[in-house]
């Protein structure tokens, strides 16, 4: 292993304490590891060297804990959280894993789980505050229907905007320094799920109450679950300054939610993910929802950890070869430094412009007959990624 691959707090590495203590239970499997408590997963994630650690509430206090139990939990991981070092940037709610939730949280037709669902949110917000969160996730993993009988699919984009908007209200009125970021899958658990796509959500974004205080967290596997291009979502996502967090990990199309470790599969599209990331100096965590294969025991666990940052380093020194690379980059500047041909300069709309353009003669020939050397240019990339260049 060389240094230049060993993750460094600016790195902004950080994984849930659901991810590196996932126990491999699956829908047909029983746990495989031992559960290891939230003070033993901060300094396990301490060990492999990550910045942070993020939370759904009942991942560290157990959903029907006393409060005297919720009292001594949290008192545990905040001392954890001093000897580590390790930060909490962002939390999350679990809105997904308790019976009540079985038909939608924010969504249900139940107006009592929808109250609880905000209860639910406010309580785990005051929690994340306190421990450091900037960042507060929405992933509506229930939000969704089997069938369309059953609900109302106008009536649960206004119950999930209501609830969006009430909870955006709670924080500017508690004054917290917190952001929402809303993270989309198309389906699993339900059939189907709402907003299902980055897409979909940046759209419902901008109709909410307080838009600036919400934006994303795509996750990789989401996007190709829909088979999608993941860092094209990034890109929109970006261009509309929303990408507010981040999911990292991995996943073939057209499986089960794989939740692989990232960069482990799908190696091009990851290397252009970071490659983008590290080009526009995204500031947020890079964070990894993933978890180890069920195969593996805690030591397993820890190198699913340092094998998702060290892949992320090993991208970003791809990324800055492919950027450096004289023969790639002539390539790339090629493809658009063309002759102008006579083209008036457009630069905008004005009837002169619309004028001039609407009266000129183009080789329509010669722009269908030039070659664009793509097939160069993807070739040493791959030469790129598989370390030959
Ligand atoms: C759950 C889900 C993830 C979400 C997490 C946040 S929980 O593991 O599969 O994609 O990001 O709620
Ligand atoms: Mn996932
Ligand atoms: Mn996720």
């Amino acid at each position: 292993m060389t240094d230049a691959y060993e993750p460094r707090p600016e790195h902004k590495f950080t994984f849930g304490l659901w991810t590196v203590g996932n126990p491999g239970r699956d829908p047909f499997g029983e746990p495989v590891r031992p559960a290891l408590s939230p003070v033993e997963l901060v300094h396990l994630l301490a060990e492999v060297g990550a910045y942070g650690v993020n939370f759904h509430d009942d991942d560290l206090i157990p959903i029907d804990a006393s409060p005297a139990d919720r009292e001594r939990i949290v008192r545990d991981f905040k001392k954890a959280l001093a000897e580590t070092g390790l930060k909490v940037p962002m939390a999350t709610t679990n809105l997904f894993g308790d019976p009540s939730f079985k038909d939608g949280a924010f969504t249900s037709n139940d107006a009592r789980v929808r109250a609880y669902a905000l209860q639910k949110t406010m309580r785990n917000i005051d929690l994340g505050v306190e421990l450091g969160a900037k960042v507060y996730v929405f992933w509506g993993g229930r939000e969704g229907v089997e069938t369309d009988a059953s609900k109302d699919p106008l009536a649960a984009i206004h119950r999930y905007r209501d609830a969006m908007n009430f909870l955006t209200g709670y924080v500017k009125d508690q004054k917290y320094d917190l952001v929402f970021a809303m993270e989309a899958k198309p389906n699993e658990p339900r059939h189907d799920i709402y907003m299902p796509t980055t897409g979909a959500l940046l759209a419902f974004i901008e109709t909410l109450d307080h838009p600036e205080m919400v934006g994303v967290n795509p996750e990789v596997a989401h996007e190709h679950m829909s088979g999608l291009n993941f860092m094209h979502a990034i890109a929109q996502a970006w261009d509309a300054k929303k990408l507010f967090h981040i999911d990292l990990n991995d996943q073939a199309f057209g499986r089960y939610d794989q939740d692989l470790r990232f960069g482990s599969h799908s190696l091009k599209s990851c290397f252009f993910l970071v490659k983008f990331l590290e080009d526009v100096s995204y500031a947020g965590s890079r964070h990894f929802d993933s978890h180890a294969y069920r195969t593996e025991d805690v030591a397993g666990v820890k190198d699913f950890a340092r094998g998702s940052m060290r892949s992320y380093l090993i991208y970003k020194e791809k990324g800055r070869r492919w950027n450096e690379d004289k023969e790639i980059q002539a390539l790339v500047k090629e493809a658009s430094a063309v002759p102008r041909d006579g083209l008036p300069e457009l630069g905008g709309y004005s009837r002169a412009t619309a004028n001039a353009l609407k009266g000129h003669t183009f080789d329509r020939k010669a722009l269908g007959a030039r070659g664009l050397k793509y097939e160069r240019l993807d070739q040493l990339t791959v030469e790129v990624i598989l370390g030959v260049r």
